[in-house]
């Protein structure tokens, strides 16, 4: 069996997305996702450029020593567009290796776990009634965990509250990335007076979460987690950036509420300590920014020997590939946690049918051979890419911060 040929179709339906599509020489093709938010174009010359050549001619059921030439073949090792590209690679390959095997993915993977993956949606709200009200939409929706993010008093525009509700799209269209205000006395002060009153309003049976985008310094990271203790959300997220890996050792001497990181993180690298001195009880890496199926299952066995169970980044700026593939990892996966499931919008799912679904809080990747995700190339092509950046954040003295 032979890779015939490849191809990038880059497409917007409401947001960029860049698909590899890969064909063989048995009629059977496969696609994967190298999507990276604000940087599309960039994967895509990659792919176009460096990776598709190298496929023509190899076996594509050898997904692992495919992986192995593009990773150590390339000399300059590791990074996100890399790293994205060969996760592009080697989703596709899965799916060509199920559909040859007439399998949904998971099966390949060691079958299901369980019978549903657990998923969190996102409550978002400019004030804490606005939130009120979005959670009470997804617990009618059936969702048993919800991300909450809230506006905060004084600042104008923050991570998490977006124009829209089911579909929030943190990326602004334009050449240049927007500017927003950063201060986190505000922040510090109003989030557990938040969860306090969500808990009041909703009680404890309800999975609450909550993302803090990488913007606390750890000490300021270590006083959020304990002025939350008594709401016990199921974690906060990248309290702070974690470059560093030890100075998550600082926030776990001061509390118990439960940590998540790893969406920007590309390899294994990333989080070997994080995982080995049981910092982190989740972690976010998934198939798309961490190299596919291939290298997230080498991440997820490490973290099973420390108590460390999965919770792969769903946001809207992973294409459908990515869920698909996701759920089947989660659905297999032996140390599962949860998985986040921001919706996408109509235009999108139609350019990408699926077969995954939602069913009261838990989604299914169903039973299609491969991983069930499909591009629809004609409606692709109405949608042209539209140059789009996530907004970057300043402090009040106009110092440059974590968006
Ligand atoms: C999340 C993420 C996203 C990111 C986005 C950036 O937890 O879902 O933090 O909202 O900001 O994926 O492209
Ligand atoms: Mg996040």
């Amino acid at each position: 069996m032979k890779i015939t040929g490849a191809k990038v179709i880059v497409t917007c339906p409401g947001r960029n997305f860049v698909t590899l599509k890969i064909e063989t020489d048995q009629g059977i093709s496969g696609i994967g996702d190298a999507t990276i938010n604000g940087r599309e174009l960039a994967a895509a010359t990659y792919l176009a450029e460096h990776v598709i050549p190298a496929l023509i001619g190899r076996d594509p059921r050898q997904s692992e020593d495919i992986w192995q030439y593009l990773y150590r073949g390339v000399y300059w090792r590791r990074g996100s567009v890399t790293m994205t590209c060969i996760a592009a690679v080697d989703m596709a390959l899965w799916d060509i290796k199920a559909k040859l095997a007439g399998m949904p993915l998971y099966q390949l993977l060691g079958g299901a776990s369980r019978t549903g993956v657990l998923v969190y949606g996102h409550a978002n709200g400019r004030d804490t009634a606005e939130v009120i009200d979005e959670i009470a939409r997804y617990q009618a929706m059936g969702y048993r965990a919800i991300r909450a993010q809230s506006g905060v008093p004084g600042l104008e525009e923050v991570y998490g509250v977006g124009k829209g509700k089911l579909f929030y799209e943190p990326a602004d269209r334009g050449a240049v990335a927007k500017e927003a205000l950063w201060s986190t006395p505000e922040y510090l002060d109003h989030t557990p007076v938040l969860f306090d009153k969500l808990r009041e309003k909703f009680g404890f049976g309800v999975e609450l979460l909550h993302d803090v985008h990488h913007r606390l310094t750890p000490i300021e990271a270590a006083r959020l987690g304990k002025s939350l203790e008594p709401y016990r959300l199921f974690w906060i997220e990248d309290p702070t950036p974690a470059e560093n890996q030890e100075s998550l050792r600082l926030i776990r001497q001061h509390t118990v509420t439960p940590i998540a990181i790893g969406e920007v993180f590309d390899s294994i690298h990333d989080s070997h300590q994080l995982i080995k001195e049981q910092l982190i009880d989740y972690i976010r890496s998934t198939v798309l920014h961490a190299g596919g199926i291939t290298h997230l299952r080498r991440i997820a066995d490490l973290a099973a020997l420390y108590h460390v169970r999965t919770g792969c980044h769903g946001a809207t700026d992973l294409s459908p590939i990515t869920m698909g593939c996701a759920l089947h990892f989660d659905l297999w996966v032996p140390n599962f946690g949860i998985q986040e499931y921001m919706r996408h919008s109509p235009e999108t799912d139609a350019v990408f049918p699926h077969a995954y679904s939602f069913d009261t809080g838990y989604l299914h990747p169903g039973e299609t051979p491969g991983h069930g995700v499909e591009i629809d190339e004609t409606l692709a092509a109405r949608y042209p890419y539209q140059a789009a950046y996530l907004p970057v954040a300043r402090l009040r003295d106009g110092t440059m911060w974590n968006w």
